[in-house]
């Protein structure tokens, strides 16, 4: 019983005339009361999307031997999906918007031109020496450093350096795809010249404006440097010792939205030993550690986070975040679907 009495009050599809039923599928018809609860659940929406978490020191060996038994040339994108078994693995997604994946590319290898629907960022997780070229731009990969590859633009990843390179992708395939409007087209190597966007904007108070005009690009930076995010986030827990939640998002530095269309990220740091609740919110959310360990308590799942190490929670569910150090900070990556709860209305804070 519901507080009006008819939750449990309708009829069910066995309570119809088979005959009446085989009608109804002939013309591709359906009844809507027998699934109307399904459809429409009281006050919590249903879920499909599992807590999980994916240990890098579980990962990293398998994506390795990805890169012995599969050329980059029979795998274009080398990639290992991070999957919600709360979705079925086959589907690849961790949520309804997001689709994760650790990537891998080997010394003097490339993953070719090309450009897709779907929005991508790339966390990097290790390695030094490769970079990603995106729409031109030179954007070289570093340990937490975010990159951006939006919606259309060209890009394509190559490594100079003398170890792997391993980064995560975030990209919101799940929803494009659900959306039938996820495809790509190939295209040729790119002229790369070095970007600017990253040391243009890296004081917020002040811009170039000798040689530089106020940029009307969607895009106007494609790298965010973890030092820059980093020395954000121990500035801002230094000049507010009073805030929980040390927490910065990346935004598009000329209009402060997020940086792309459906999802958000975000950096926090937890204070040595710090236990932090976070608001219970309606968007999906990952969480990958840049530095630092942390538990993490996702609804009733606890996972014991290492460096490296992503897991992910559903929407609507309580979430705690532990420092397991009692005398470092760590740092946090989190991505979130909130741009798109955003937009289509129904974005929540429960608090
Ligand atoms: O690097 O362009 O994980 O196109 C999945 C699809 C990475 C990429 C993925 C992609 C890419």
């Amino acid at each position: 019983m519901n507080d009006h009495g008819r939750l449990d009050s309708l009829g069910r599809l066995e309570d119809l005339p088979q005959e009446y039923r085989d009608e109804l599928t002939r013309r591709n018809l359906v009844p809507l009361w027998p699934g109307l609860r399904a459809l429409l659940p009281p006050k919590v929406p249903g879920r499909a999307t599992q807590p999980t978490h994916w240990p890098y020191s579980g990962l990293r060996p398998l994506l390795l031997q990805a890169g012995e038994l599969t050329p980059i040339e029979k795998a274009e994108r080398r990639v290992l999906v991070l999957a919600n078994p709360g979705h079925g693995l086959e589907n690849m997604k961790v949520s309804p918007a997001i689709y994760l994946g650790m990537q891998l590319l080997l010394p003097g290898e490339t993953a070719p031109t090309h450009r897709h629907t779907p929005n991508a960022v790339r966390m990097v997780v290790e390695g030094k020496g490769a970079f990603t070229t995106v729409d031109g731009e030179k954007c070289p990969m570093e340990r937490g450093d975010l990159i951006l590859t939006p919606s259309g633009m060209w890009h394509e990843h190559a490594h100079d350096g003398t170890e792997p390179v391993i980064w995560l992708d975030v990209l919101d395939i799940p929803l494009v795809y659900y959306a039938e409007a996820s495809y790509v087209i190939e295209g040729p190597s790119q002229e790369a010249r070095p970007g600017h966007g990253e040391r243009a904007y890296a004081r917020g108070g002040v811009v170039p404006s000798a040689d530089f005009e106020r940029s009307t690009k969607p895009y106007p930076m494609m790298r965010y440097p973890w030092a820059d995010a980093r020395a954000a986030l121990v500035s801002l827990a230094a000049d507010r010792p009073d805030l929980d939640a040390v927490q910065v998002t990346y935004v598009n530095p000329e209009t402060g939205k997020d940086v792309e269309n459906n999802l958000g990220f975000h950096a926090l740091m937890l204070r040595p030993g710090q236990d932090l609740r976070l608001p219970v919110r309606s968007p999906s959310c990952v969480f990958h550690v840049i530095e630092g360990r942390v538990d993490a308590v996702i609804g009733s799942s606890e996972f014991a986070l290492d460096e490296a190490d992503t897991c992910c929670a559903p929407g609507y569910t309580e979430v705690r975040l532990r420092n397991r150090q009692k005398a470092e900070p760590s740092f946090v990556f989190l991505a979130d679907e909130s741009p798109l709860h955003r937009k289509i209305g129904v974005y929540e804070n429960r608090g």
